[in-house]
This record gives structure tokens, C-alpha cells and sequence, in this order.
């Protein structure tokens, strides 16, 4: 059950008496990203500004930030702190777990709160480790588990399946964070522009969830009733305000996953929105999201540059992971946006179900005739919480290991380091003969090698 926000507000202080509780939410280290101060701690940001609003002096809050900090010293910049919160994602939860074995040495008396996609998708491996786990859009449930702590009572499980309204929440604050760590340069960088690259730019999220079934995507089991659901034009503007007046920010990117409203009407809405603010901003979308009315519109309200989630150059495997986008469709996105003046960067993975063996040609012939400005390039990972993970044999995989640090989709530094996979394909899949592991991240190198020749993989 939830409890009301009420409810929650009337018993904080309960029988261990805390005058003022010191809550600490750790962002890990993300050592494996080539710059982890490119995104920001958003899930952070929203439920410290929570806790701030609704318990004021009661509580403490902190943000610890562990990027760029070595793992091992990773302790020393942890301080005393009640309760320790984290959101746990695959790539993290071993960092986040010797954390936690840390910190009960050094303040045993503190509880530890985990909520985020692995912790959920693993419940039980994770009581293991953590006091109590949150599943699903947990607010609500925070208080509800403070006000059980503090009663001497806190449970191992608390669970929300319905999804919340994310317009009852206030604009999430960065106060937790250094200005320098808030406001940054380089984050509006364009190909083709270099005027871009030193106005103050900083990242924002419009929205939660997503109504697609993207089979590599990993999007909680919990959203999928819930949709996809945008702040308020006036909430969009309030908080590009606060960025602009708090933080002399000059930009934004946008990290929602599909940041045009797919719904003509919200699109405008959106796009005024932010239009009138007065700022540049890039972020990324579907490709079947744009028409030259959204374009016109999105170029005018400050859009320099986006990502289009295209993902292969092969329609058989775009229907196998039930991208529902086709090609054609694609190609004439990319168009528009180019026609609009907007940079278009491609988002494109190698090693998906169905691939013929010569997907790097057809890849690349794709990008010769499309001519985007970027191509950002992954491997396909087995990410717990997306379907090809829970259900492997479907797509013709026959086996899938849990060394979660290969679940890196990304490698910047992929002429150092030989990427591995956490899967394999049966040697005849629904789709005919599939590739071996060795010839997939053959192919991840090759092409990553053609997009470094031309420039295409990086600013
Ligand atoms: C914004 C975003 C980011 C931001 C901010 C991340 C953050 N930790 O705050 C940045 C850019 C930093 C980021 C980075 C990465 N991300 Co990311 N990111 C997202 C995105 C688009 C939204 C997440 C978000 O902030 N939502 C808003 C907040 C309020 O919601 P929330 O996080 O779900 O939290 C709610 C509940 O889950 C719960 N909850 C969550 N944690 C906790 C903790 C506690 C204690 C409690 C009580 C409750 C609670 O309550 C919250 C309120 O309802 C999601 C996709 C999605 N739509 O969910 C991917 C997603 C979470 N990211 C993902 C990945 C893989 C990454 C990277 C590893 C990518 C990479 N480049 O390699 C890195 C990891 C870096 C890191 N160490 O965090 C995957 C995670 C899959 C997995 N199994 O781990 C997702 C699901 C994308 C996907 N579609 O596959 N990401």
C-alpha cells in the first residue's frame, strides 16, 4: 500500500528519537564512463529535494558523489550519515555492494535503502546486502520507510506498482552539487558549430517512462502500465529558469529517452515550453517522432542537435527486438532534421538477433547515405529488466552469464581494451545462421573503426 503524503508528514520523529536524521544518497563512481560528469544524478536530485521540502529541519540531507574517485579510497569521502541511500544499476551494483560492506564497518549503525532497475529486477539477491529494496516509483514509500526506521520497524520490501503523477512533484534542485559540477562546458558541443562549446550547459529530464517494448531496453517492469508521462509546460519552464538564474545556464540536454512528445499537441506544448526560455538544446528521440512541422518547431525553439534511437541497418533485426520504425522512415527523419539545420547523431547497435554477416558493409552504406553528423556506436548487452535478458531463447541466445562489468554497451576505449559479451547466439537461430561472439565484436571494431577514419565517432 502507499501511503498519502499526509500521512507520511505526520510521524517523523518516532521512538529512536533522532532529532535530525542524516540521510546520504552515493552516486557511484561510474569509473567505466569516459567522462561520468557528462549526465547528472537525476534520480538524486528529485528525492533529496523531496525529502528537503517535506521534512526541512528534521532531516540532513547529502549528496555523495563518488565520480572520479578511486574505488578504493572511495570510503574516505563517505560521511556519517543514519540512513544511506542508493540506486542501484547493473554496472554499479558490485561497487555499490563493497560500499555498503564498508560502510556497516565503519558506521554500523546505519541502515542502507536500495531502490533503481537491478535492485528491482533482483529483490532477493540484494536483501542480502541492503536493509530494505524498493520497487517500482518509490516517494511515497520513503517516508513511509523513514517513519518504519524510526519506529524501530523498517521492512525489507516495499513495493509501488501503480506509477505516479509526475507533475505533483516541485522541480528537482541541484543545490546538492557544486556550481562547477552543475554547470559545465562542452555539453552543447556541435560537429559542424564550435561557437557551442563553451556556453554553460547542464542535463534535464521532462519526463518518465516509455510506452515502446524495446527488447534490449531495459525499462522497469513497474513502468510499463504506466506510460510515458511529461512535466507541465509551466514546470519545464520553471525549471530551466532556476538552471538559467542559479547557474548561468546558456543550455540543456535533455536525457528522456523520447524527448519530442510523440502526440502532436504535446509536442508544441513542449516545444514552446522550452522555446521560450531561450536556450540551445540537443536531445534525442524516436525516429518516427519528427515531421518538418515538429522540426520547424524545434529548431526554432533552440534545438541544435539529436539523437535518433535508429539502432540497426537491418530491417529484420529492428523487428526482432520490436523497434517498430522501418528504414524508410529513418532516412527521411534524418533528413528533415538535417534540413532543419538540427545536427542528427545515430544511435546504432552491433550484435542484435538476425544480423547477416555482412551488417558492417550494410551498416556503413547506411551512413554513407544518410551522412549523420555523429554515430554513436554500441554492443548489444543483456541488461537485466529488458525482455531479451528474462526471455534469451526467443531471440536465439542460448546462453547468458552475469559478469555484469561486461555489460558496458559503450566502449570509447575499444582499441585498448577487447570488449566481451555476456552472451551467446545458438549456432541456428529463428532467424537462420547467427554470428559468432568473435565475428560480433569483430564487426563492433571494424565498424568503429571505419566511423573513427571518418570522423563520425567523435566531436
Ligand atoms: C536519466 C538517466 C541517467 C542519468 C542519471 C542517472 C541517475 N542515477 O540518476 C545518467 C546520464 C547519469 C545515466 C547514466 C547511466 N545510465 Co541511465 N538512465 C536514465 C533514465 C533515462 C532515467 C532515470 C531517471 O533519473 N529517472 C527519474 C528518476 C526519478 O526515476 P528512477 O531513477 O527510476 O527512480 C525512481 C524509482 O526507480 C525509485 N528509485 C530508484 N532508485 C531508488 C533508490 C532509493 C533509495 C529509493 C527509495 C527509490 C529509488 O524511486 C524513484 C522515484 O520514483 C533511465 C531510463 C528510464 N527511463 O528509467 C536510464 C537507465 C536507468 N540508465 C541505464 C544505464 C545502463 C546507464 C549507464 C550505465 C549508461 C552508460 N553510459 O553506460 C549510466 C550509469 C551511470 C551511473 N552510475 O549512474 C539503464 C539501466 C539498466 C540497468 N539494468 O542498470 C536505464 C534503465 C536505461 C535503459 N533504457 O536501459 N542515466
Amino acid at each position: 500500500m502507499v501511503s498519502t503524503e499526509r500521512d507520511c508528514r505526520e510521524s517523523v520523529l518516532g521512538v529512536r528519537g533522532f532529532t535530525m536524521l542524516r540521510i546520504g544518497f552515493i552516486f557511484p563512481s561510474s569509473h567505466y564512463l569516459f567522462d561520468p560528469f557528462k549526465g547528472d544524478p537525476h534520480t538524486h536530485f528529485h528525492l533529496l529535494t523531496l525529502l528537503e521540502d517535506r521534512l526541512g529541519a528534521q532531516v540532513e540531507v547529502k549528496l555523495i558523489d563518488l565520480r572520479g574517485i578511486e574505488r578504493r579510497f572511495a570510503l574516505y569521502h563517505v560521511p556519517e550519515c543514519d540512513m544511506f541511500l542508493q540506486s542501484i544499476y547493473t554496472l554499479d551494483v558490485d561497487e555499490q555492494i563493497e560500499l555498503v560492506a564498508g560502510l556497516r564497518k565503519n558506521y554500523p549503525q546505519a541502515v542502507h535503502l536500495a531502490g533503481g532497475p537491478h535492485a528491482q529486477e533482483f529483490p532477493k539477491e540484494m536483501q542480502e546486502f541492503f536493509d530494505a529494496i524498493f520497487i517500482g516509483e518509490c516517494e511515497e514509500l520513503l517516508f513511509r520507510a523513514i517513519e518504519d526506521f524510526e519506529r524501530n520497524d523498517l521492512q525489507k520490501l516495499y513495493s509501488n506498482p501503480q506509477g505516479v503523477d509526475v507533475n505533483e512533484y516541485a522541480i528537482p534542485r541541484r543545490n546538492f552539487l557544486a556550481k562547477s559540477n552543475v554547470s559545465r562546458t562542452d555539453m552543447l558541443s556541435l560537429k559542424r558549430d564550435s561557437s557551442f562549446k563553451d556556453l554553460r550547459g547542464t542535463t534535464v529530464l521532462f519526463s518518465r517512462g516509455c510506452p515502446y517494448k524495446c527488447a534490449f531496453c531495459a525499462m522497469e517492469k513497474t513502468r510499463k502500465g504506466a506510460g510515458i508521462r511529461y512535466r507541465r509546460p509551466d514546470l519545464i519552464v520553471e525549471e530551466i529558469e532556476y538552471l538559467k538564474r542559479d547557474y548561468g545556464i546558456q543550455g540543456i540536454s535533455l536525457l528522456d529517452e523520447i524527448g519530442i512528445p510523440m502526440r502532436r499537441k504535446e509536442a508544441i506544448t513542449h516545444l514552446e515550453a522550452i522555446g521560450s526560455c531561450d536556450v540551445v538544446w540537443r536531445g534525442q528521440c524516436r525516429v518516427d517522432g519528427v515531421t518538418p512541422e515538429i522540426a520547424e518547431l524545434a529548431r526554432q525553439s533552440g534545438c541544435v542537435a539529436l539523437g535518433l534511437g535508429v539502432e540497426s541497418a537491418w530491417q529484420i533485426s529492428l523487428d526482432a527486438i520490436d523497434k517498430q520504425i522501418n528504414l524508410t522512415r529513418a532516412k527521411e527523419t534524418i533528413r528533415i532534421l538535417k534540413a532543419h539545420g538540427i545536427e542528427v547523431r545515430l544511435y546504432m547497435i552491433l550484435g542484435l538477433p538476425g544480423e547477416p554477416p555482412d551488417i558492417v558493409q550494410r551498416s556503413w552504406d547506411f551512413v554513407q547515405e544518410t551522412d549523420p553528423d555523429l554515430v554513436i556506436l554500441s554492443l548489444l548487452t543483456m541488461r537485466p529488466g529488458t525482455i531479451i535478458y528474462q526471455d534469451p531463447k526467443r531471440f536465439g541466445i542460448k546462453a547468458v552469464s552475469k559478469d555484469w562489468k561486461n555489460t558496458r554497451h559503450m566502449h570509447g576505449r575499444y582499441d585498448e581494451e577487447v570488449p566481451e559479451l555476456t552472451f551467446e547466439y545458438e549456432e541456428v537461430t529463428p532467424w537462420g545462421k547467427s554470428l559468432t561472439n568473435e565475428q560480433i565484436v569483430g564487426n563492433y571494431v571494424e565498424l568503429q573503426n571505419r566511423l573513427s577514419e571518418s570522423g563520425l565517432n567523435t566531436m
